[in-house]
């Protein structure tokens, strides 16, 4: 019944406690091989769950059920034994009470159904900075997935048979099939069915109901960020919903900025920008994840836990991000996007017209006349990161790459200005934990909504959030004077009608330049209430026409604007009631006191 006799016997008797829980048909455990993945997308095709896609070798489409589209945050739970150390902005259910409802789903959900047990390693295999999980999936879509996502097999089995540590993550869609019954091309759970579950002080991760991302590549949000922050506040380092990326300048200097905007804010984007200025080059590290630690020299390093990208695919282009383009040209999937006639995908604002004729993400015909769009707005893209022309030849290193900038932002249509550097750690810590931002289409729920989202982090702590502001002081204490320096950015201005103030994209370098000469010393800031901004000579805007007022628009402080967001922001800290550190209250006063 099983392909794989495990030398790890506390891996071998979970896998079969969940077996006798589940009662799949079979038992499959993963070597990550080519084959493996070849032969799985290859039941899928003949199944009618995937689509190989003409126009892109070894590339294949997937449509997911409309109500399976997002991360369900409304469905995602941190289960301590006590409610407050999940804290307030965290759903919580006691771990016995969530077990027990969770095992009563789980009963006989994989029935008609393979199991997968999938090895894999979030960052390098074998590196001190890495972690091994084991997904156990009845999801073939989930396997070739994390089999981008993550680094599978490689040598993971053998880490395990000789007695390594492990987090167990099990995942089921929550769909058993009777026998004779002819499944759906998604099956999934009912959303009041689904739960995204994690225990963090058992290092456990139970998932059911969803097939969609962060719902079910339990390697990423689950593992990566919600298990490993409350991993990270135990041992001392940081697990960040953060981008990473090498900028070099016409110098040959290096600088290594990470940036945490929330989901569907622009990380990808910037991870892998083409600088529009001359002489400074990017490289990409990771898109989405940090995890950091302070090295032996007293500075902070980051890995990319991640192997993949799994991007927005809407929006994407030749000329938003061509490197993204470049990185899904083979061996990707794509989900809930539009197929074309020639049997391309294709989404809204990719390059040139839209066709005329193609089957949208729910299968219908569209046309450019159609009221709807084509492609989902939170369709995706899974590609193997080593396909990015510009991943960092370091990207890999066990050791991670020395961080110099942290940088903040989201998504603010009016108020807060493109770039912003802080008064200091503590004036960084405070503009991340009050980051603010318009939700968007990554998460189920009303798209557009002004919300706080601290450090990008709100649907990814793994405990309570004021104790992770606190852990944020008590890593700046340990940096000192070797800390990043923190910038606060927002490409996302408008105007009074409707219009982007700021082109973004590759344009974003000429922000990125000031950070880097403000680090080095060689230019000034003009010191406004909110923090500095740059001087207008200091930032560099050769070669781009924009209107003057456009500059000034994006360059200005509305003290009066500034003021009105204050006592949102007292509501927003009283949340944390006394696990608010005092430090943040006292940026608080003092912003107060700047803005008079
Ligand atoms: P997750 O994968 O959900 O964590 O998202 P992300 O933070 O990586 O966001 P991504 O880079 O995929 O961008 C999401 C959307 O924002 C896309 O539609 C982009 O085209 C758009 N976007 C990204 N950068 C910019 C920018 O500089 N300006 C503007 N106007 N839009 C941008
Ligand atoms: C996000 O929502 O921040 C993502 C996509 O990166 S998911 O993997 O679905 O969480
Ligand atoms: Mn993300």
């Amino acid at each position: 019944m099983s392909n794989y006799q495990c030398r790890n016997q506390k891996l071998s008797q979970w896998v079969q406690e969940t077996a006798s829980l589940c009662k799949p048909e079979s038992i499959y455990w993963c070597d990550g091989s080519k084959q493996e993945y070849d032969r799985l997308m290859a039941q899928m095709v003949a199944s009618g769950m995937a689509l190989p896609l003409k126009k892109r070798p070894n590339c294949f489409h997937f449509r997911s059920d409309p109500s399976d589209v997002a991360r369900v945050e409304d469905r995602t739970y941190i289960s301590y034994p006590d409610q407050a150390d999940a804290g307030p902005t965290n759903n919580w259910f006691a771990p016995d009470e969530l077990k027990a409802t969770m095992a009563g789903l789980y009963q006989g959900c994989m029935r008609g159904r393979t199991m997968y047990v999938i090895p894999f390693s979030m960052g390098p295999v074998g590196s001190k900075l890495s972690k091994i999980g084991v997904e156990i999936t009845d999801s073939p879509y989930v396997v070739c997935n994390m089999h981008i996502m993550t680094r599978v097999g490689d040598g993971v089995l053998d880490l395990l048979d000789q007695g390594a540590e492990f987090i167990p993550c099990l995942h089921s869609i929550g769909a058993p099939l009777e026998p004779g019954q002819k499944d759906g091309s998604w099956p999934c759970a009912p959303i009041e069915k689904k739960y995204i579950s994690h225990f963090p002080e058992e290092n456990l991760i139970w998932s059911y109901g969803s097939g969609y991302g962060g719902n079910a590549l339990l390697g990423k949000k689950c593992l990566a960020l919600r298990i490993a922050s409350a991993v990270a506040r135990r041992e001392g380092w940081m697990a960040e919903h953060m981008l990473i990326l090498r900028l070099t300048n016409p110098e040959g200097r290096q600088f290594h900025i990470t940036g945490a905007f929330p989901s569907a804010c622009g990380k990808t984007n910037l991870a892998m920008l083409l600088p529009t200025i001359p002489g400074w080059k990017c490289e990409c590290v990771g898109d989405d994840i940090a995890w950091m630690r302070i090295g032996p020299d007293g500075r902070l390093y980051a890995i990319n836990p991640e192997a993949g990208f799994f991007g927005v695919a809407p929006g994407t282009s030749y000329a938003s991000n061509p490197m993204a383009m470049d990185s899904i040209k083979e061996n990707s999937i794509f989900t809930n996007c539009a197929i074309t006639d020639e049997g391309d995908v294709w989404w809204e604002l990719m390059d040139g017209p839209p066709p005329a004729h193609a089957v949208d993400w729910k299968g219908r015909d569209w046309t450019p006349a159609s009221t709807e769009v084509a492609a989902h707005a939170n369709a995706r893209f899974t590609a193997p990161a080593s396909q990015c022309p510009i991943i960092c030849p370091d990207w890999e290193k066990p050791e991670g790459v020395p961080i110099d900038i942290f940088i903040f932002g989201g998504r603010r249509a009016s108020v807060v200005p493109l770039v912003t550097e802080a008064y200091g750690w503590d004036h960084g810590v405070f503009m991340g934990a009050t980051a603010a931002s318009e939700t968007t289409a990554a998460n189920i729920g009303a798209v557009g909504n002004l919300r706080r989202d601290p450090f990008a982090m709100l649907p990814f702590c793994g405990y309570h959030m004021g104790d992770y502001f606190q852990h944020w002081f008590n890593m700046g204490d340990r940096l000192g004077n070797k800390a990043p320096r923190v910038f606060y950015v927002n490409w996302f201005r408008k105007t009074a009608e409707g219009k982007w103030l700021w082109p973004g994209f590759g344009d974003n370098s000429r922000v990125l330049k000031w950070m880097c000469e403000r680090v080095e010393g060689k230019v000034g800031g003009a010191e406004t209430p909110i923090g500095l901004l740059p001087l207008s000579q200091d930032l560099d805007m050769q070669g781009l026409n924009l209107p003057a007022e456009n500059l000034a628009e994006l360059l200005k402080v509305d003290t009066e604007a500034w003021r009105a967001e204050l006592p949102d922001i007292a509501k927003h800290f009283q949340k944390f009631g006394d696990r608010l550190p005092a430090r943040l209250q006292r940026q608080l006063e003092e912003l107060s006191k700047r803005l008079g």
